[in-house]
């Protein structure tokens, strides 16, 4: 076992309460591994507190105890547990309750991770959170129970795009056999995942997709989520979430990107790539992070404005790397 798995257990021995965070716009990677080690905790009498950052993802709703979610304060006392996040700033409101535990661990996979928190267990490599998370539950002999597994298979099949991104390795297949047989149930997560989209999201994706720019022999391709494209389907903005991978699905593509207008100065970006183009350095510039093929950033300027910022400089990385 290595040294910071060690440490992690025996100072999870050592407490008693837990608050569990989940970043900003949580995931199934980040809240499934928050959840999944809340049912650990508390089969070992101990005190987790799961938190995500407002708004409530309702969207994982389907993840096996959801209902505990931003119930019950933790104590001031409490060991913070933050998952799947490379930098402080992505627990938004809940930064400051984190930052004033008296001790935080940090499980954590992105390439941008530069280390935070006192015990931190990051592996770069790693496809999901949840893979750093379920070995570890196994190197410590923790039982685990079929919601658990559910909440692991579920951040690995999302953070894996259904097992089908460049990091689909045998380990990651063998992991969710492995939590099948542990009880989770592949085609119903799968569904919950992929297939349970009300119409608004349809509606939704169908404006961005035809708004899509193609540049540079549809290299690039871009498309815009603005308030109005919201209002016009009564979408929520958590809506946008499938977007991307209908704009990466282009056979063509080295580089998509989905811009999001929050409100008139705050914007986001979601970055996809492909060859050499690597989506953590596009964002860097803007204050973001993530992987080598796929990352984001939130900027606090108008759409218009971060649209030319990053396209401009997307354009000349792809004429560098032609
Ligand atoms: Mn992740």
């Amino acid at each position: 076992m290595s040294d910071e798995l060690e440490r992690i257990r025996s100072l999870v021995d050592a407490h008693q309460d837990f608050l569990l965070v989940a970043h900003k716009d949580a995931d199934a990677d980040s809240l499934g591994s928050v959840l999944a080690f809340a049912d650990c905790l508390r089969r070992q009498g101990k005190a987790p507190y799961p938190w995500v950052p407002e708004p409530l993802p309702r969207g994982l709703s389907y993840l096996p105890g959801y209902g505990e979610v931003n119930r019950r304060q933790a104590p001031p006392g409490a060991v913070a547990v933050a998952f799947d996040a490379g930098s402080p700033d992505r627990f938004g409101n809940l930064r400051e309750r984190i930052e004033r535990a008296p001790l935080t661990l940090v499980f954590d996979h992105h390439t941008s991770n530069r280390g935070f928190g006192d015990v931190c267990l990051v592996d770069r490599e790693a496809a999901a959170t949840g893979v750093i998370l379920f070995r570890a539950l196994r190197a410590w002999g923790v039982e685990i129970t079929p919601e658990a597994a559910t909440n692991l298979y579920a951040a690995i099949f999302t953070d894996t795009g259904g097992f089908r991104h460049e990091n689909t390795s045998a380990e990651v297949l063998q992991l969710g056999a492995d939590l099948a047989e542990l009880g989770a149930d592949p085609a119903w997560i799968a569904l919950k995942s992929y297939k349970s989209r009300p119409r608004s999201t349809l509606q939704l994706q169908g404006l961005a997709t035809a708004a899509a720019r193609y540049e540079l022999g549809d290299r690039l391709v871009w498309s815009e989520v603005t308030l109005e494209m919201l209002s016009s389907c009564g979408a929520t903005m958590e809506e946008s979430e499938g977007i991307i991978d209908v704009l990466q699905s282009l056979d063509t593509m080295l580089c998509a990107i989905l811009f999001k207008q929050l409100d008139q100065d705050l914007t986001q970006v979601s970055v996809r790539t492909r060859g050499p183009i690597e989506a953590h350095r596009l964002v860097a510039p803007l204050g973001g992070g993530g992987h080598r093929r796929a990352a984001g950033a939130e900027v606090r300027a108008s759409l218009a404005e971060v649209e030319g910022r990053l396209l401009e400089a997307t354009r000349q990385s792809l004429a560098a790397a032609s």
